[in-house]
């Protein structure tokens, strides 16, 4: 609870100093701009991360590793918990009885379209090794 307290408060203040120290020119009159420098900046941003680089590397030693393995057995219970006929591919039907956010969109994760989501499609990747029943 004290916690909690404490980080509204660092968040609050953090906002409250983000206002008060907006842009300087707010008070005086802007002249009127018309070639902007700002749009060659825009164009130049850098490009979001590519999707290997977010993939949890259980392999990875420490704190981290220890993340990417905790979300390898809680994705692994998932699928092995849904595929009753342990065919390793989560059938339309096996979706609607235990995994309803894959049912939604059966067709987006069965990428193949062959009528069920394996464990790849599952994750969206194939970085991680086949969990067995
Ligand atoms: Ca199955
Ligand atoms: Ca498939």
């Amino acid at each position: 609870m004290k916690t909690i307290q404490t980080i509204t408060c660092v968040l609050s203040s953090l906002l409250l100093s983000a206002c008060v120290s907006g842009p300087p020119s707010s008070s005086s009159p802007r002249p009127q701009v018309e070639n902007k420098p700002v749009d060659s900046a825009q164009q130049t941003a850098p490009a979001p991360p590519a999707i290997t680089s977010i993939i949890p590397d259980i392999k990875a030693e420490g704190r981290r590793g220890e993340i990417a393995r905790m979300m390898l057995n809680k994705s692994s219970r998932q699928f092995l918990r849904a595929d009753m006929n342990k065919d390793y591919r989560i059938s339309a039907d096996e979706a609607d009885e235990h995994l309803p956010f894959i049912a939604k969109e059966f067709g987006r994760y069965d990428s193949n379209s062959d009528g069920g989501v394996d464990w790849q499609e599952f994750l969206g990747h194939d970085e991680w090794p086949t969990p067995s029943h």
